[in-house]
């Protein structure tokens, strides 16, 4: 396969097996590969993040672009937009991988008023429409970044100024557009500066009150165009905003029910967001999970030692398989998938470092798949849990779940018992449970 862009890998990425020594090829990512009732790439959904893979330049807080990227180079912002576009695509179809999710502003630049860059995100869209038809790559999701222009510094949705609001929302309204008609199996809202840096200046009520407004206005308007993909929130608890609204899954589900929202959202987990919000990964998914709300996941992993988003390729092992354990309890993520929301490091300046990073990723998740499915086939953990809750399925437990019973009767019951005998949690044997399938 040729290409302009990725000179230095010519032929599609293929599956040599786990003896494997060449590092551009998969070791356990088998897209055919049948596991339990689907094959791997129905089960993981693999997508792109377009801000990091095509957009990143490796610029942090204290240094410039340390990335040259070939599609980077032409001097005019659209035809930078649609070499871009290219790259994109090139590289899609060299790591073979089926989707892609992207915010308006990184696919097409903003023009001197709103309405220049309204029609220069509508050329570009025509542009991917084009290439998503020439090679079969879709599009996950698509969003609004609502955070970058200066104008949404106090916020988006929750600006106190009423014209910034209306700003975002009218951004908001097309980047669906785009979204719907590239396919888009859905649209994310994640709302980086929709909190506050202090309450000495914020009505915080009233901001939550205008955030519920917008998502209810998005709401009509998906239902007014018959958009059929999933509406999705993005919790995460902080950065750049002191405190983000949608701080976790537990917070975004309450949020979601209190404002009326709740049947119209799902929520897309990130990993590293979970962990800047003092949970693990697997817990954000098991709350969303548990509430039937798991609809998709941004993969990538944060630093033990870093406290902010550092946005990593997912590589450890434990993450895949407890997160793809929650996935196929739940018989999958319908029209959700595995979003790469992650970067190469700044020193990994090399194109061909993007395949290094989203081969592992890749791997390590199809390998937290086959680990999760023996695990689940074999009921080695859920044999476990039944029997530990055993207790309420006849008897007294059976009798407090079904609500046959209250306070008095219970009290005239544990009255006529023994004190109750506890077993034991073995948490020790079930990790190492665990580690005999790893
Ligand atoms: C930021 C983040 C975003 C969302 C999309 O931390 O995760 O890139 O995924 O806006
Ligand atoms: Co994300």
């Amino acid at each position: 396969m040729s290409g302009r862009f990725f000179t230095k890998v010519q032929s599609p990425i293929s599956f040599e097996g786990k003896n494997s020594k060449n590092p551009l090829a998969f070791k356990y990512f088998n897209k055919d590969q049948r596991v339990g009732s689907k094959t791997m790439s129905e089960h993981l959904r693999f997508s792109v993040a377009y801000w990091h893979t095509l957009m990143g330049t490796g610029s942090d807080m204290f240094g410039s672009a340390s990335f040259k990227r070939e599609w980077h180079k032409a001097t005019d912002p659209m035809d930078r937009a649609k070499e871009t576009m290219e790259a994109a695509f090139e590289f899609f179809q060299k790591l073979g991988i089926e989707y892609y999710c992207f915010h308006d502003r990184d696919i097409a630049p903003e023009g001197d008023t709103f309405t220049e860059s309204c029609k220069n995100l509508e050329t570009i869209v025509e542009l991917a429409k084009t290439l998503q038809k020439q090679t079969g790559v879709k599009l996950l999701w698509g969003t609004a970044n609502l955070f970058s222009n200066p104008m949404y510094a106090q916020g988006a949705g929750t600006s106190p100024n009423a014209h910034v609001m209306a700003h975002a929302a009218a951004q908001v309204k097309n980047a669906i557009d785009a979204t719907n008609e590239l396919g888009g199996e859905n649209y994310v809202f994640w709302g980086g500066r929709e909190g506050y840096e202090t309450l000495l200046n914020t009505d915080l009520k009233k901001e939550q009150e205008h955030i519920a407004r917008f998502l209810h206005m998005a709401v009509d308007y998906k239902r007014k165009i018959g958009f059929d993909g999933q509406f999705l929130i993005e919790p995460k608890p902080a950065e750049p905003s002191k405190h983000q609204y949608d701080f976790d899954a537990a917070t975004t589900l309450s949020f979601l029910t209190e404002y009326d929202l709740l049947d119209h959202f799902k929520l897309n987990i990130e990993a590293n967001h979970a962990t800047l919000a003092g949970h693990t990964f697997e817990h954000e998914l098991a709350v969303a999970s548990a509430a039937g709300k798991l609809g998709s996941v941004d993969a990538n992993r944060g630093d033990l030692l870093l406290g902010w988003d550092t946005d990593q390729f997912p590589t450890n092992i434990y993450d895949t398989t407890f997160a793809m354990l929650i996935i196929l309890n739940q018989q999958g993520l319908g029209k959700g998938g595995l979003n790469f929301d992650a970067k190469p490091r700044r020193s990994s300046t090399d194109p061909t470092d993007l395949f290094h990073a989203h081969i592992g990723g890749m791997d390590m998740f199809a390998r937290g798949l086959l680990i999760a499915n023996a695990i689940i086939e074999d009921k080695a953990l859920s044999g476990f849990i039944a029997e530990r809750y055993g207790s309420f399925n006849s008897g007294i437990g059976a009798q407090i779940v079904s609500g046959q019973i209250g306070l008095e009767g219970i009290d005239e019951w544990v009255r006529t018992q023994p004190a109750p005998v506890l077993q034991s949690g073995r948490q020790e044997m079930l990790e190492n449970i665990i580690n005999s399938y790893i």
